[in-house]
Order: structure tokens, then sequence, then C-alpha cells
């Protein structure tokens, strides 16, 4: 089992750690000529080089040990063949079936999914295509304008995504409405016409708080605004609920479903994608899900030494679980994959943020990194400080284009510069002597070059992977996006965690509806703790 696994192999892992300590990175490229061509590897033409890491080929060994003992191979297929892998829900999970466009039937319950499958991906297509035309009419004649309202997994991949391929984007604005604060749709509403807005109602349950409010909200403006009659026509719905959808008034032929064997926050593919689709058309859409499935067959296929997902979570394992590295950022050097952190950030922690195992009692080792962070060169002018000096070692993925969207004098250059030259200083550092040296070179007094000294000193030995991609299209999108679900997937595996609930998220919104007649003044209730009733009051004090 998966929590013995990495148990039994900690003492090994501890004497590689022990090992690695006595040297770095530094000391390693130099000894070996050929260390990026050992730890780098590819797929489909984009290069992943984790050779900026305390490993050596022994670490591999013992980290793919631990893939194989943990059973890795063995729940991958599971997931893939839809077995029920998320225990505590009850669930197979099954979102590889949703990209799965050419593939083998998938069976759940003795029934082949696919064939339904099919069929909403042709109504998106058939619907998107009719909306990009202007075939399909509202009061104002063509769509300009599609407002996705949902939020959590049915906002981050959506939105993370249309603005990843603004390049490709051919059809209507797409705007994201997620959070309750009135603030976020009141924004939108400020910025398009209602006449040509279709509104997007994004929810799996369509009962979730925030969404539901929102459309509200925007219903009651297009009731305002246009006929009452006409309003019916400016909603679309994306969710397994019908009986949801059609209480709200929007009619079947404009809903879009998907099945409970796929969580929220890998719902993209399907019809969660549906704002994705109308943004680049379906062909590009297409393009997405081709990408994910080369992702799926990586990694169902090659072997683990080798297979980018799995390496991925084993440098994952042993940055938290060795070396005790709590956090790990992800910096694309593409602008466009600015909400990429963001997305990652529920992908990974929504999944992996555990404190128990499959067996409900509590693990015995770190569990979920937290992820996070911005595209460079952004960050490098903010918080890149601390990732070089910083007392805490975060891990970084760099993530690089070689060919940029615009051809834009050195713009591209520069931004490559600058990705490499990250990983770089991060790994080499740079020594007491080679301060002292450029110090004294620049004609400091020895007195001051003294005190200087050690503040201009890196350490080094920081650890980073990097992917490098042809292009950030379609298709590079969906395959990377696909690659952090396995990764997530098998670190799960390795902790022997539900990777597929999320438990964590339900205490709050019970509490909060239960506040929210409080909040209002509507109803007292004392047995709430003295801080909570504390901000009421000043709530409603200020509020007078
Ligand atoms: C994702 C989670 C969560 C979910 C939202 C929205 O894996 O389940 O983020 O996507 O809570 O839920 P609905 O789609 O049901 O509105």
């Amino acid at each position: 089992m998966s929590k013995s696994a990495l148990k039994a192999l900690s003492p090994d892992l501890k004497a590689h750690k022990k090992r690695m300590d006595k040297t770095n990175m530094r000391k390693m490229f130099s000894k070996d000529e050929k260390r990026f061509a050992k730890f780098s590897t590819s797929i489909e033409g984009m290069v992943f080089d984790y050779s900026k890491n305390r490993i050596d080929a022994n670490v591999m060994k013992s980290l793919v040990k631990l893939a194989k003992q943990a059973g890795v191979e063995d729940y991958r297929d599971k997931m893939f063949a839809g077995e029920v892998i998320n225990g505590t829900e009850k669930r197979a999970v099954l979102h590889t079936a949703l990209r799965n466009t050419k593939g083998e039937p998938v069976v759940v319950d003795g029934k082949d999914i696919m064939p339904d499958i099919q069929k909403v991906l042709r109504a998106m297509g058939k619907f998107s295509n009719a909306v990009r035309s202007g075939k399909y009419q509202v009061t104002g004649g063509k769509i300009t304008d599609v407002v996705n309202i949902g939020i959590g997994g049915s906002d981050l991949g959506p939105a993370m995504v249309t603005l990843a391929l603004a390049p490709y984007h051919n059809g209507p604005n797409c705007h994201f409405v997620s959070n309750v604060d009135g603030a976020d749709i009141a924004d939108t509403l400020a910025k398009i016409e209602p006449a040509t807005t279709l509104f997007i109602i994004a929810s799996k349950t369509f009962t979730t708080q925030e969404t539901m409010t929102n459309a509200n909200t925007a219903r009651e403006w297009l009731r305002k605004k246009l006929k009452k009659k006409d309003v019916g026509v400016h909603f679309a719905a994306l969710s397994t609920n019908l009986k949801g959808t059609r209480e709200f008034g929007i009619e079947d032929s404009r809903t879009f479903g998907f099945w409970d064997w796929v969580g929220g926050r890998y719902s993209l593919w399907g019809a969660i994608g549906l704002s994705i689709m109308l943004a680049v058309g379906p062909k590009n859409f297409a393009k997405i899900l081709e990408g994910a499935q080369a992702a799926d067959t990586h990694f169902k296929e090659t072997k683990l030494s080798d297979n980018v997902p799995v390496l991925m979570a084993l440098l994952g394992v042993w940055n938290r679980n060795i070396l005790g590295f709590a956090t790990h950022a992800v910096l694309p050097y593409d602008n466009r994959l600015s909400r990429f952190a963001a997305y990652l950030q529920q992908l990974d922690m929504e999944s992996n943020g555990k404190r128990v195992g499959m067996n409900g009692k509590p693990l015995k080792y770190s569990s979920g990194a937290v992820v996070w962070g911005e595209p460079g060169t952004n960050g490098q002018h903010a918080f890149y400080q601390l990732i070089h000096q910083g007392t805490d070692v975060i891990p970084c993925d760099f993530l690089i284009a070689a060919k940029p969207q615009e051809n834009l004098g050195d713009h591209h250059a520069l931004l490559v510069a600058n990705c490499f030259a990250q990983s770089e200083a991060l790994m080499v550092g740079k020594t007491q002597d080679e301060v002292f040296k450029e110090l004294n070179a620049s004609g400091m007094d020895a007195k001051d070059i003294k005190k200087l000294a050690p503040h201009k000193v890196f350490e080094g030995n920081r650890p980073s992977n990097t992917f490098l991609y042809e292009k950030l299209d379609p298709k590079t999108l969906g395959m990377l996006i696909a690659l952090y679900e396995h990764k997530v997937h098998v670190q799960g595996v390795i902790w022997g965690l539900n990777s597929y609930d999320q438990w964590g998220v339900e205490l709050g919104k019970a509490l909060a509806n239960q506040l929210v007649p409080l909040v209002k003044g509507d109803a007292k209730d004392k047995s709430k703790d003295a801080s909570t009733l504390g901000l009421v009051d000043a709530f409603h004090l200020l509020q007078k």
C-alpha cells in the first residue's frame, strides 16, 4: 500500500538526502557534463528539464521504486478503467474519458459512457457554431458577449484557458463572474449590452450559493432591461442537475450535461468548457482535448523513469517529504498563463490538501505543498528575492515557449534569457569568494566589502524544473494541464489519500449559511463564539 511504501522507503530516501547534503548541484553539474541529458526528457516535443534538482541517478532509482511500490501503475489503470477510486464519494474518476475522442469504449456500471460524452460534445459544437456565426439570435441579434457564471471548478479552468489562448480567440467576448461579492457581477454588467449577451450558468450541482446568487442577479438585470418574455434565450446552463436548470427557466436544448464521475476541478474538458469553445471555436477546443489525450497516452504507456507526470510527482514528494520544502512555486514566463497558478492551486491543493489517508487514519507525513506563483518577469521584481535568498527553499516550475505568439523585436529573447537565468541563478548561487572578488574588482574598500559581502551571497542549490514547449497553442495547453492533473493523481497515490473529494470546503459553507440570518439582522444566535458574535455586532454598528 502507498502509505507503507513511503514509510518503508523513507530510510533509504533519507540516506540519499544525507549524501546529497554533502554535495550541491553546482558541483554535480561540473562533474557530469551529461547531467542535462540524463535528467531531462520530452513529451510531444516539449522538453521537461529536471536536472536542476538535488538528485542523482540513485535518488531517481529509489523514487521510481517508491512509485512502483506505492501502486502508481495499478491506481492509474484503475482510474482509466473507471473503477471507483474516489472512495468517500463512491465515484469513478473519468475526466480522462472526456478527451478520449478517438479512443476505446469506457465502461461504467456496465455501460459505455463514450456515446453520451460524444453527444454532449457535438451539441456544444453545434451551439458554439450557431452562436459564433450569428445563426443563434438573441434580442439584439448576434451575441457579442458571453458571461460564464460559476465558481471553483466551474470557473477557474475556463477562465485560465480562455486567457491563455487569447491569440486564438475569434468568438464573442468572454467574461467570468465567480465571486458572491456584488462587485464582480456589477463590474461585468457595466461592460456589456443586455440585448447581445449570453449568460452561461456553470454549476454541476446548480445549488452553489455564489453561482445561484449571481445567476439571479443577471436574470433580474435582464428582466429590467428587456421584455420579460425575451430573457430566456439569453441563458444556457452547464450542469448535472436538470431539475434545477429547468426551474431556473433554462431550456433543455441549451443545457449541456456532465456526470458524477467528472470532478469540478477536472471538468474543463466537457460541458464546463463551453465558454472556451465559444471563444476559440470547436476546432481549437478539439486540439485542447488532443493535447490532453497525448498526455494521457504518455502517462499510461511510458515507463515510470521517463514518465513526465510521474517524475513531476516524485520530485515533488522528494522535495516535500524528504527535503522538507513546504511550498512550490509555478512561474510561467508566458504572460497569458497569469491564471495558471490560481488554477493549479485548486487542482493541487483541493486534491491533495488532506490530513487523513483513504483509510481515514491521520497521515504520518506531510501531504500537499502550498502551490503559488505569478508570471515572470513580473515576479522577479517582487517576490523572487525570497526565492533566491530567503530562509525557506522553494522548488519552482518554470514554463516557457520557444516561439512567441507575437514577433516584437527583442521581447522574446529577453523573456527566455530571464527565464533561463533564474533557474541558473537558483542552482549556481554566488559564493562568498565570488562576491569578494567582484567587490574587490569594483574598487570598494575592504571594510565595506566585509560588511556588504554576506548580503550578496547566494546559497544556490535551489531546485527547479523547466518546461520548454514550442508555442502556447491549444494542444500544448491541453497537454500541460493534463500533465499536472496526473502529477496530482500520482502524489495522491503515494500519500495514500483520496485526491478526488473536497470535504474541507464544507464546514465554512455550512457556517456561512447559518450566519446569513444573523448578518442580515433577521435572527440572533447566542450559541456562537464571542469573536463571531462580536464581529456580527461590529458589522451592524458600522452599517448604521
Ligand atoms: C471542485 C470543487 C468545487 C466546485 C465548485 C462549484 O472540484 O468541487 O470547486 O467546482 O464548488 O460547484 P458547482 O459546479 O456545483 O457550482
